[in-house]
This record gives C-alpha cells, sequence and structure tokens, in this order.
C-alpha cells in the first residue's frame, strides 16, 4: 500500500507542470522567443548580443532559435514558441515573404509580434504588432546621392546585394538606384546577390574583377561584411581600395569603420544594431495591451573622411 502511495505522488510530480518562471520581485517572468536569421554577418551578431543582454538586463526569459540561414527554420521556430505558450515573440525575418500562414497560427494563439531589423509583406499588418527597423530606401539613397556628388556624376558602379528576397537587398538596391538616376553618368554595370557575407562578396568581387576589370569605379555593397570581401579581392587584384575603386557600404560596424578611418572604404551609411532596448520596449507594452506605432524607424547617418575619425572613438558598435 506504501509504495503504491508512494508510486502515485511520483507519478503526480512528474506530471505537474514546471513552475512558471518568477522574477526577484516576485512578479511572474516574460518568457519571449526570438527567431534570429543566423550569424552571416557582423551586424546580426551584435544584434543577437544586444537582444540577449537586455532580455537579462530586465529578467526576461529569453528562448533563442538560431535559424543558421533558413527561413523554414524560422517558421519552425515560431510554431515551436507557440507550442511553448511564450508571453510574446521577437522576429527577425529573413526575407519579406512567406510568413502569412505561421503569423496567423501565432495570431490565433493570441501572442503578441514584434518584428525588428526587417520587413515583411502580409496581407494583414494585424499579423504583427510593430516592425522596428531602419529605413533601408534611406540608406541605400544616403550612399547614391554621396557617389553622384563625389564622382562628378560619372561612374561605373558594381553591386553587391544582400539575401535574395530579403527586406534591406530589396530596399537598398531601389534607393540606391532611385538616387542615382538623377546622375545619368553613375551606372549600375553589374549587381549579383552575395548573401550578406564576407565569403561571398569577395567571391563576387573577384567574378567581376575578371569580366569588368579596369571598367569598374565604383563598389556598392549592401552591407559591410561584402565590402570586406570586397577590399580583399580588390587588393589581391593590384588594385587600391579609395583610389582606384571606390568601396561603399552599409552598416558601418567597427571593423568596416576602422577601414573607412584608414581611406579604404570610401563612404559608409549605418544601420544601428543595438535594437535590444527598443524590441522589448515593445514587447513589454504589447503584453500590456498597449496601442503601439505600427512602425519605428531607426534614425542613420553617413560616414566618410569628413567626419569619419572624430567618430571613431565613440562608435557604440
Ligand atoms: O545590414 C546585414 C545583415 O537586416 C539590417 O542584415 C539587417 C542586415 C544588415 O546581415 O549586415
Amino acid at each position: 500500500m506504501k509504495h503504491l502511495l508512494a508510486i502515485v505522488v511520483l507519478f503526480l510530480a512528474s506530471c505537474s507542470p514546471s513552475p512558471e518562471p518568477v522574477a526577484k520581485d516576485g512578479t511572474k517572468k516574460l518568457v519571449v522567443g526570438f527567431s534570429q536569421i543566423g550569424a552571416e554577418s557582423e551586424w546580426r551578431a551584435l544584434e543577437t548580443d544586444s537582444i540577449k543582454k537586455e532580455a537579462a538586463r530586465r529578467g526576461i526569459e529569453l528562448k533563442f532559435a538560431d535559424a543558421q540561414g533558413r527561413q523554414e527554420n524560422q517558421i519552425k521556430a515560431l510554431k515551436s514558441f507557440v507550442a511553448q505558450k511564450v508571453d510574446a515573440i521577437v522576429l527577425a525575418p529573413q526575407t519579406k515573404l512567406g510568413w502569412e500562414n505561421v503569423l496567423e497560427e501565432v495570431a490565433r494563439a493570441k501572442i503578441p509580434l514584434v518584428l525588428v531589423d526587417r520587413g515583411i509583406e502580409v496581407k494583414d499588418d494585424a499579423l504583427y504588432a510593430t516592425l522596428i527597423a531602419s529605413d533601408f530606401v534611406e540608406e541605400g539613397r544616403m550612399i547614391g546621392r554621396w557617389l553622384g556628388e563625389k564622382t562628378g556624376g560619372a561612374c561605373n558602379v558594381v553591386e553587391l546585394a544582400g539575401t535574395v528576397g530579403s527586406d534591406p537587398a530589396i530596399e537598398r538596391a531601389k534607393g540606391f538606384a532611385e538616387a542615382i538616376a538623377a546622375f545619368p553618368g553613375v551606372r549600375v554595370i553589374k549587381s549579383q546577390p552575395a548573401e550578406f557575407t564576407r565569403a561571398k562578396g569577395k567571391e563576387v568581387m573577384e567574378a567581376f574583377l575578371k569580366s569588368d576589370g579596369d571598367a569598374i569605379g565604383a563598389v556598392y555593397a549592401h552591407n559591410d561584411d561584402m565590402a570586406l570581401g570586397a577590399l580583399q579581392a580588390l587588393e589581391e587584384a593590384g588594385k587600391q581600395p579609395g583610389v582606384d575603386v571606390l568601396v561603399l557600404a552599409i552598416d558601418a560596424a567597427k571593423p568596416a569603420f576602422t577601414e573607412l578611418v584608414a581611406g579604404k572604404i570610401s563612404a559608409l551609411v549605418e544601420c544601428s544594431p543595438l535594437l535590444g532596448p527598443l524590441a522589448f520596449d515593445a514587447v513589454e507594452k504589447a503584453v500590456r495591451g498597449e496601442a503601439l506605432p505600427k512602425r519605428t524607424v531607426v534614425p542613420d547617418r553617413l560616414f566618410d573622411a569628413s567626419n569619419a575619425a572624430a567618430e571613431l572613438s565613440k562608435r557604440e558598435y
């Protein structure tokens, strides 16, 4: 009889749900799922770090899922967050399309979803609470305008584009094209995706140098990492970046910023990856049921030889 009782008690204990996470002050801890794209760039590593640090600072339990560059893994992560009944979800979406079904599942479970860093296209904007990101079209315009003005309106450009179908790749190409349209002599002679990585940036730049060699006046890379890969390719081909070929990019994190100060990169537009504080302000408001603006734009600045050196020691990322 005693044995039977012990077995029943053990059984019940093993079936009881695990206790809800509790914060130091005794209130229930928020549990937030974060679906990250991967670790393709310096920017993304900085964003991951900012989100993890901010969650820890606020006593939020973060369930972190790295999709290793595959949207299907992000969709799986969202489904698993729904199954785990998290309080909110933060999503950095790899591509613009393909979210409708899984976001409907999230909405049915009444879990607020905050988009960070990239936007998506869905029929119904109510599928997400808010988007916190830079204005990628404007980033592209700023670089395009700079190039048009600095080159006196004549230059052949090769473009290293970001991940196909991603918001920043689409919008940075669009903004740049829009700005250089005012300078008919500035032309994109080749454009190819290089996945936002240094290795691909180098590989594609090598191919551009083979096909177009001396005709190339500038490289426009949709992010720092591809620009750093392009620098390597240029130097290995015996070209002097900043003199023979101008290199321009977006992100402006420390490794590329250092090359800007050294004169190898000629202009950078920043894109802040420090989204943790804004993301969790939004999460906490959404969980409380407060209204949020559909979009918060993170402002960006342009840096070149005129202001880079003074900025370097002040850079936060
Ligand atoms: O510019 C790039 C990255 O989504 C804004 O993704 C982000 C971009 C960033 O891999 O470096």
